[in-house]
């Protein structure tokens, strides 16, 4: 029996929007989509690179609209989890698409935290990571770390996703640094789509403690030797990897070498209702593409304790 990890530290809660809930949501809210059925809507999650996943991606978050359906989402996601053996999740959430979609800021962070503490009252313990969007202008970024802070909302930190092709690191430091200024957490997705200088970038310019993805990291050993020597947390997605291009097959994934190499690297599961598995089948599917041994797999499980945004108490629990 592999030990499998039960830290996970990158999912999008919009990502575990499975074509089911999709549809029901659509019907309570009056939404109308031009699926068919579960089946029809699945048979798209065909994709060819980042942006081709994020239009579908964006236009499913139409039927999300009000807290109660973030609540609904949340709630669904932790069940799975809850499942896969997960006992600590971090997860993220794209404010700005949706107060970019007319809600309060507050209605949909309460409805997320609501499922969170009802779970962690069963044992499930988490935190929320609120995303800035890359492809949005940077004026909107601070305005999204204001909300959260005005909010009052249990949020543990702040990240960066969506196209890592637009925008410079930089053109974000404003929003990162009134957020680190707040003791919020830091990180970004860097080094997917884009080079490996956006690694060092997001590390430099924004001073993120952990950078998700980095897998690209691997085209520079200079900055492999830094990340390594600095113990930076990677946040890896192997089945999203493969499903936007990234790398052509698992087989080809880097994840075996990246441990190899001495890189504080985590699997997780970006976005399992669109990416074919929740954190458990990333660790089955990644661990027979690359028959990683019982040491790579105690390593990764330690490795996600570690990264964690946990306190010592709960840290010792965990490992
Ligand atoms: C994402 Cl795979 C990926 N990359 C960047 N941003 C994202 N948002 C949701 N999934
Ligand atoms: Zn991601």
């Amino acid at each position: 029996m592999p030990t499998m990890p039960t830290v996970e530290l990158h999912l999008h809660l919009e990502g575990t929007l499975e074509p089911e809930l999709i549809l029901a949501l659509a019907e309570r809210n009056r939404v109308d989509l031009p699926y068919a059925d579960p089946e029809d809507l699945r048979s798209r999650y065909e994709f060819t690179d980042l942006q081709s996943f994020l239009d579908l991606y964006n236009a499913n978050l139409d039927v999300l609209r009000t807290g109660e359906d973030f609540h609904d989402l949340t709630a669904a996601y932790l069940a799975r989890a809850a499942t896969a053996g997960v006992r600590h999740a971090e997860v993220f959430l794209d404010l700005q698409s949706h107060t970019g979609r007319g809600l309060r800021p507050e209605e949909v962070l309460d409805g997320v935290t609501a499922a969170l503490d009802t779970s962690r009252e069963r044992g499930l313990t988490s935190g929320l990571i609120v995303t800035l969007m890359r492809h949005l202008p940077p004026e909107g970024a601070v305005e999204a770390v204001r909300q959260v802070l005005d909010s009052g909302a249990e949020v543990l930190g702040i990240g960066m996703c969506s196209t890592e092709l637009v925008r410079h690191a930089r053109d974000f430091a404003p929003a990162f640094g009134l957020a680190r200024a707040h003791g919020l957490r830091l990180t970004s997705h860097a080094g997917e789509e884009g080079p490996p200088q956006h690694v060092a970038d997001v590390l430099d310019i924004l001073h993120v403690e952990r950078v998700d993805h980095g897998v690209r990291a691997m085209e520079d050993p200079a900055l492999v030797e830094r990340l390594a020597a600095d113990q930076v947390p990677l946040t890896v997605c192997p089945l999203s990897n493969v499903r936007l291009g990234v790398f052509p097959s698992l087989g080809e994934h880097p994840l075996r070498r990246m441990l190899d190499a001495g890189l504080l690297v985590t699997v997780n599961s970006d976005d399992p209702a669109y990416f074919g598995g929740y954190v458990d089948e990333n660790f089955r599917q990644v661990t027979a593409a690359l028959d990683l041994s019982a040491d790579h797999l105690r390593t990764l499980a330690r490795n996600a304790v570690e990264a964690a945004w946990v306190d010592d108490a709960r840290r010792a629990e965990l490992r």
